[in-house]
């Protein structure tokens, strides 16, 4: 049996976008063949019988018009194409009818064949001609649906439960999605478990071994521990980021003077003890930055406490550990605190509770470089500031250019919490207490 493209409305030159089926491979009634794609939609040819797959006549990329040659297929004995007694026009206005866009009323069974067919004609796939009429293709706009990997029979169930599978994680062997995938990820809509994430488009799932040789290493535990968190923030956070420079030409000056002094009490004084003091200083005057949004999305929870997290680059991934008490520490205590906990970050050392209960976090790259960057602020915090490495510039001063050291600051924000003014003051103030070096090496009241 031939099996050729059904009528395509008003497109021609239609791109084969996925040959679903191989030589020797047995379709039942309705399997999708292959899939096309107009620049409306993607939609799959299904097949007209059951039967064994000869042939075929097609390739990706091949572009394809109503009546070309798909394949050919060897019908099982006995086995007939699909609504056989149907007559062609009721058949067309039923396809016409089930591929229209699920917002719209269904078609009733009865309607004009022409108009019918006319009204769907970039979405439908009408009856394949040379054969009595399958039933029709689902069409998803996503070009996901058909690019995923799955076989024909889990393309036709999650077709009839209307399942994008673009959106569905195949848990098989080279990210197959299976009937049990479809199941789950219906479960998933239905108990809310999935949520607004799941809507959004998913990446192009890409062998990348086609283009060259690859080796395929593990995340380490941290990472596959963080990577869905920074996610989740990262998609349900509207980030802003507001980017300053702190002149901290007189604080390096105290800083390097203290540093030998530090070492000899065992403590390694970076200019990291120094933003944190200043961060103490500017949340007591702005709570705000330390609040978290309540779980209603109506009120602000503000903590009567300031412990601040850090992010510390270890081997096995980043970290966040968190300074308790960091507004009754001074400068010298929290230089300990970030050498302590650092240590411990890296040898694995910490335990939950050191990585808990922090208000803000400050993600410092000023050991390693670059300027400005974006954190992913580590919710349910609402900010988080970067900071990056110090940098000389002119500044005028008195008509004249004077060499200034400057220390770049990024603080994104969540912009449901904290107002994009609320944050320019916060890091303007911030970037004044940086340039006041008396001020945060007081003795903590
Ligand atoms: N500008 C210029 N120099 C800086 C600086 C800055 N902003 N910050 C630190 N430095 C200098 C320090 O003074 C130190 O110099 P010396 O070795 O000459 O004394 C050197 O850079 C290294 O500092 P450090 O990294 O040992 O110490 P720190 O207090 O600055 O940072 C820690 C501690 C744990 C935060 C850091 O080691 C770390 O892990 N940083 C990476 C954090 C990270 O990955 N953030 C990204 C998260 S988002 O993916």
């Amino acid at each position: 049996m031939q099996v050729v493209i059904p009528d395509l409305g008003d497109f021609t030159d239609v791109e084969v976008i996925e040959v679903l089926v191989s030589p020797g491979d047995d379709v039942a009634p309705e399997d999708a063949l292959i899939t096309l794609e107009t620049e409306k939609a993607a939609m799959d040819v299904p097949s007209p019988a059951a039967g064994t797959v000869v042939e075929l006549k097609v390739k990706v990329g091949d572009l394809v018009n109503a009546g070309d040659e798909v394949l050919l297929l060897s019908p099982d004995a006995g086995a007939h194409e699909t609504e056989p007694s149907a007559e062609p026009a009721e058949r067309a206005a039923a396809a016409a009818a089930a591929a229209k866009p699920r917002s719209e009323p269904p078609q009733s069974r009865g309607a004009d064949a022409a108009t019918a067919t006319r009204s769907t004609a970039t979405a439908a796939t009408p009856p394949v001609s040379g054969a009595a009429a399958p039933a029709p293709a689902v069409v998803f706009d996503e070009a996901g649906f058909s690019r995923a990997h799955a076989s024909p029979s889990v393309r036709k169930l999650a077709r009839e439960l209307g399942v994008d599978l673009g959106r569905v994680t195949g848990t098989a062997p080279k990210g197959r999605v299976t009937t049990d995938d479809v199941k789950a990820y219906v479960k998933g809509v239905m108990t809310g478990a999935i949520g607004a994430g799941a809507a959004l488009p998913s990446v192009p799932d890409v062998d990348h071994a086609k283009f060259g040789p690859v080796e395929i290493a593990p995340l380490s535990r941290i990472q596959r521990i963080s990577g869905p968190r920074l996610h989740a923030s990262w998609v349900n956070v509207p980030h802003v980021t507001q980017h300053d420079e702190a002149d901290i030409t007189e604080l390096e000056e105290t800083r390097r003077a203290l540093a030998d002094g530090a070492r000899e009490r065992g403590v390694k004084l970076t200019p990291l003890a120094f933003v944190l003091r200043a961060c103490v200083l500017t949340l007591d005057e702005f709570p705000r930055f330390g609040a978290s949004l309540a779980a209603d999305g109506e009120q602000i929870v503000l903590k009567q406490y300031t412990h601040i997290g850090f992010a510390a680059d270890t081997p096995n991934g980043l970290v966040v550990p968190v300074i308790r008490d960091a507004d009754r520490k001074d400068i010298y205590e929290l230089a300990a605190a970030l050498g302590e906990l650092s240590a411990r970050a890296r040898a694995g050392k910490l335990r939950v509770e050191d990585m808990q209960g922090g208000v803000f976090t400050v993600s410092s790259l000023g050991g390693i470089g670059g300027s400005f960057f974006t954190p992913i602020i580590n919710a349910p915090e609402v900010a988080i500031l970067g900071v990056s490495r110090s940098n000389w510039k002119p500044a005028l001063r008195n008509g004249e250019f004077v060499p200034r050291l400057y220390l770049p600051l990024s603080l994104s924000y969540d912009h449901r919490a904290i107002d994009g003014a609320a944050a320019a003051r916060f890091t303007t103030r911030l970037a004044e207490r940086l340039g006041q070096v008396d001020a945060l090496l007081e003795a903590i009241p």
